[in-house]
């Protein structure tokens, strides 16, 4: 079997090891870092995410899957670098302030990083000015923002404040997700995007970015 197909099958399947082995011989044969991502690694989880999307795939069969990526990823991080191919885009990725539900969170950030994005995770109870201020420093074109609590999601709303505050919210998107967030909210507050899932949070940020 032709071996990035393979890589991508070894990712859906969820096998770490293999997934590692493979991306390493592919390297040793010299195919190009972007091709091994792009048609290993990233074609992988995109059939995850429509799997997932189709309720063909739960969050343990993601996760399983994410962290097969994560270790083709690992030895093709640096060599990414090194042949100068430039992520898709830069996503700000955390939980709101107040809250520590990071499954969700975590779900998105690793269909990102399965996408070709530079995921930035600030992981949970994140502030608005952390938001914004990371966004700006590392030149993020997403600000991502999951929230589980009725009381929390209210802080999405703060994080678009302070973009505004900063005169920065027509060049950075806002994508709003987490169980009680809806479309209505996200028009109410002034996101840019809702994704009720990761799969769909994937193809919003791509929107948004025209790509
Ligand atoms: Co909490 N909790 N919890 N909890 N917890 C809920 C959310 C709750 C609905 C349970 C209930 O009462 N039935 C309830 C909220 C009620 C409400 O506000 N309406 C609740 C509560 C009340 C609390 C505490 C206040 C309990 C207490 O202490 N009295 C407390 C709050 C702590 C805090 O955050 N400050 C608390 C604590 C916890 C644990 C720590 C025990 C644990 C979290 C562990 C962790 O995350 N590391 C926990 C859990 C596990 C849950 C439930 C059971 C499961 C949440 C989850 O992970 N779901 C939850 C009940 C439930 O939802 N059934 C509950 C799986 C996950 C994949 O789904 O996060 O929705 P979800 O993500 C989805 C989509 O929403 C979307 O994509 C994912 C799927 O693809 N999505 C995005 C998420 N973020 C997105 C961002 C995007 C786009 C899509 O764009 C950026």
């Amino acid at each position: 079997m032709d071996l990035l197909k393979e890589l991508a099958d070894n990712v859906i399947k969820g096998q770490a090891p293999k997934t590692e082995e493979l991306t390493q011989k592919l390297l040793d044969d010299k195919v190009s870092p972007a091709d091994i991502l792009n048609k290993g690694l990233v074609a992988g989880m995109d059939v995850v995410g429509t799997k997932f999307k189709n309720n063909e795939f739960y969050v343990p069969e993601v996760l399983i899957a994410a962290r097969a990526m994560k270790a083709g990823m690992k030895l093709l991080r640096p060599k990414l670098a090194e042949s100068g191919v430039e992520p898709v885009g830069k996503f700000v990725v955390g939980t709101v302030k107040g809250d520590l539900h990071d499954i969700g969170k975590n779900l998105v950030a690793m269909m990102m990083e399965g996408a070709g994005f530079e995921v930035i995770d600030l992981g949970v109870d994140v502030t608005p000015e952390n938001f914004v201020n990371t966004a700006k420093e590392r030149k993020a074109s997403v600000i991502g923002m999951s929230a589980l609590l009725t009381t929390t999601m209210l802080n999405m709303k703060a994080t678009i404040e302070e973009l505004k505050k900063q005169g920065l919210n027509d060049t950075i998107k806002v994508v709003i997700g987490g169980a009680p967030v809806t479309q209505n909210y996200a028009d109410e507050i002034g996101a840019d995007g809702y994704a009720p899932d990761a799969a769909s949070a994937v193809a919003e940020v791509k929107r948004l970015m025209k790509i």
